[in-house]
């Protein structure tokens, strides 16, 4: 069995991520701590420290609130078979949205909006291709890039800031989510810029985000990353220079077009009232 301190590693330096695979690595530790030692202290102590570890994702704190009002070996299954195949039955849906021939723009990495694009090509058989946003400081949008490759979708990787040059040459932007609020859709820091270029050029922009993102958390955190994300890319040195590395952004909810989940497709107007 893992310690905590390495499953905590693991989802801090991104051996893990995606908001549902953070929460399902967390979820199969806390499984092995309730196996040996039930719903007490051990469990509450491990849960409130991997929910720290990326604190601004909600699918793992709303698993854990549930756990906690229905503690036993059946609820942790059943949410770690909901967040394993939750991708498949939104995918579904991209009938209703992907058209043949639609360009689609991408960001970040994000499994739910992987599922719904790929279902397109492989399961709608509709033609199309994705431009993929690098993502920086850490490029998670080379690996978006290289898992539409390999699934023979027609992909072009684009640096975050040539996103104003392409946007018009695009049908649609889809991406995931890290938490759904009142304020907004949390996502990836720099999703908030592509909603701007996306509003601004009158394209539709659409969130893949199943419910267990939606975010009831009376306030949430920004989590901000370590200043050597960004400065380890840059050969001078940068004595004295503060450097801010935050996370994840907001997209305001008059950006977004719609958003999917496991129950079908809600525009952003009907998505809001359940916030
Ligand atoms: C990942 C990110 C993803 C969401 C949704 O950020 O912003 O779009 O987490 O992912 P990071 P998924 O790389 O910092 O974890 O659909 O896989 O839950």
């Amino acid at each position: 069995m893992k310690t905590l301190q390495r499953v905590t590693r693991d989802i801090k330096e991104f051996k893990v991520q995606g908001a549902n695979q953070i929460a399902l690595h967390g979820l199969s530790f806390l499984k092995e701590v309730a196996q040996k030692e039930r719903f007490g202290n051990k469990f509450k102590m491990a849960s409130r420290h991997l929910e720290k570890a990326r604190p601004t994702a909600v699918v793992l704190h709303n698993c854990i609130e549930i756990i906690k009002s229905e503690p036993s070996m059946s609820t942790i299954d059943s949410l770690i078979d909901v967040l394993r195949t939750v991708g498949k039955r939104e995918a579904i849906y991209s009938d209703k949205i992907i058209g043949n021939g639609s360009k689609i723009i991408t960001y970040c990495h994000s499994g739910e909006a992987m599922s719904f694009i790929k279902h397109a090509r492989t399961i709608h058989k509709k033609k199309i291709s994705v431009i993929a946003c690098r993502t920086e400081p850490l490029g998670q949008g080379v690996t978006t890039a290289k898992e539409l490759a390999e699934a023979k979708i027609p992909v072009t990787l684009i640096d975050d800031n040539a996103i104003g040059f392409f946007i018009k040459d695009v049908d649609m932007v889809i991406i995931g989510a890290d938490a759904l609020r009142k304020e907004g859709v949390i996502n990836k820091i720099g999703s908030s810029l592509l909603a701007q270029a996306a509003y601004n050029a009158s394209k539709p922009f659409y969130v893949v985000a199943n419910s267990l993102k939606i975010d009831k958390r009376k306030a949430f955190q920004i989590e901000e990353r370590p200043p050597d994300e960004i400065s380890k890319t840059i050969r001078k040195r940068l004595q004295g220079i503060k450097i801010r590395n935050p996370a994840f952004d907001v997209t305001p909810w008059r950006c977004v077009t719609g958003v999917i989940n496991e129950n079908g497709v809600f525009s952003a107007k009907q998505f809001v009232t359940l916030l």
